[in-house]
């Protein structure tokens, strides 16, 4: 049974056997949007959405150590507030992005993540204590106008999924109209073992800049 998480949900990475997850994915699956009204009101016509899956981690002193996001970002973009260029491997090989997906299904839900992170516990770096995962939209909707968008953590591959631990729902929502940028949950470490915290708060963020400097105000451990 996968957990459906809400927000300010704590959960411990432990599944019904007893065992630990170590090695998941984290994937977001959303779909294109489909209005009616192409020429004369007839057809239908299908707008991409970009969606963003991106993550940010913290060392034990709060600061910010390492990313994961998109390399198709500008340099005039992440310059914006001071970015490194992207990247799709995390420092220390624990993490790897799928890369950029720029339009969502455009047929109906494959139920397939359009962007996911794999994520090995064991090889993250010990001295990271939090790993933020958050997303944004690059295009000019906000949340609440995509037909679909989820984020979960599921075992298996990218390509086949195993066992979904837990599902967070983010469109359809009136409370993100307007909205651009989610900061979806956070593994972090305690005691010595990892957790995951379900955020999901929205922000209206145009640059995933301002997303990443709201997490280290607000969101980061010191
Ligand atoms: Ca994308
Ligand atoms: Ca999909």
């Amino acid at each position: 049974m996968a957990i459906n998480l809400n927000k300010g949900q704590r959960i411990n990475l432990e599944k019904e056997n007893g065992s630990k997850l170590e090695r998941f994915c984290v994937g977001c699956n959303w779909g294109a949007i489909t209005t009616k009204g192409g020429f004369f009101g007839l057809g239908t016509k299908t707008v991409e959405v970009d969606l963003d899956l991106s993550c940010v981690m913290f060392d034990t002193s709060g600061n910010r150590c390492d990313f994961l996001y998109s390399p198709l970002y500008t340099q005039q973009f992440l310059m914006l507030y001071g970015l490194l260029p992207g990247k799709l491997d995390s420092l220390d090989g624990a993490l790897h992005h799928t890369g950029d997906d720029r339009s969502g299904d455009t047929g109906d839900d494959d139920g397939l993540d359009n962007e996911i992170i794999t994520v090995d516990l064991k090889r993250v770096s010990p001295d990271i204590m939090q790993i933020f995962f958050f997303l944004n939209n690059c295009g000019k909707e906000d949340f609440s106008q995509i037909p679909y968008a989820s984020i979960r953590m599921f075992e298996g591959t990218p390509e086949k999924v195993q066992q979904i631990f837990a599902s967070y729902n983010v469109a359809a929502e009136t409370a993100y109209q307007g909205k651009t940028a989610l900061v979806m949950g956070e593994l972090y470490k305690h005691n010595g073992a990892w957790k995951f915290n379900a955020i999901g708060d929205a922000y209206p963020h145009r640059n995933l800049g301002e997303t990443i400097n709201l997490i280290s105000k607000q969101y980061v451990r010191r």
